[in-house]
């Protein structure tokens, strides 16, 4: 059973995985209207994987006895000013991502809810597989600069093909 801060906490989490599937969805959008199929493929695929990581946080305060809530979403940005800066968003909002997570941890330990703990560090992997990612994409942006952007869009796409054949 969940102590109510913890349940809490989860049910923001919930809102944060679903906001980030939105904001994602919203950059995969601006891409692909952009033309660029292969950063917006690389973003409906992110997309896709934080709302499975909404759903996962769903089930999992169900079944632990608590009540999962479906909030809703505020309005993601629709317009970025450039790749880079899109993808600096990225970053940023993963961040913000991995701090929410260890926060939910420290209140486990705190708690001493070992088995939420445990359950989370899949999470906690999982960031730091996403955080690398970005910054490998960021990467690559600051190698090309503002030229060569075909080459780019197509490179990002052989990256998450790569990334969801070893995944899962
Ligand atoms: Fe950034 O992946 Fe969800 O948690």
């Amino acid at each position: 059973m969940l102590s109510s801060k913890i349940e809490e906490l989860l049910n923001t989490q919930i809102e944060k995985e679903g906001y980030s599937s939105l904001l994602y969805l919203a950059m995969a959008s601006w891409a692909e209207a952009q033309g660029y199929p292969g950063i917006s493929q690389w973003l409906y695929a992110q997309a896709d994987e934080e709302k499975m990581h909404m759903h996962e946080f769903i089930h999992y305060v169900n079944d632990r006895g608590g009540k999962a809530v479906i909030p809703g979403f505020k309005k993601p940005p629709a317009e970025y000013n450039s790749i880079t800066q899109m993808f600096d968003d990225v970053m940023s909002h993963e961040q913000f991502i991995s701090a929410s997570i260890n926060d939910i941890v420290a209140l486990c330990v705190e708690e001493k809810e070992y088995t939420t703990q445990n359950w989370l560090q899949g999470f906690v992997a999982e960031q730091i597989e996403e955080e690398a990612s970005v910054q490998e994409i960021l990467d690559k942006l600051k190698l090309v600069g503002d030229h060569n952007m075909y080459m780019f869009d197509r490179d990002i796409m052989s990256m998450r093909t790569t990334d969801s054949d070893t995944k899962e």
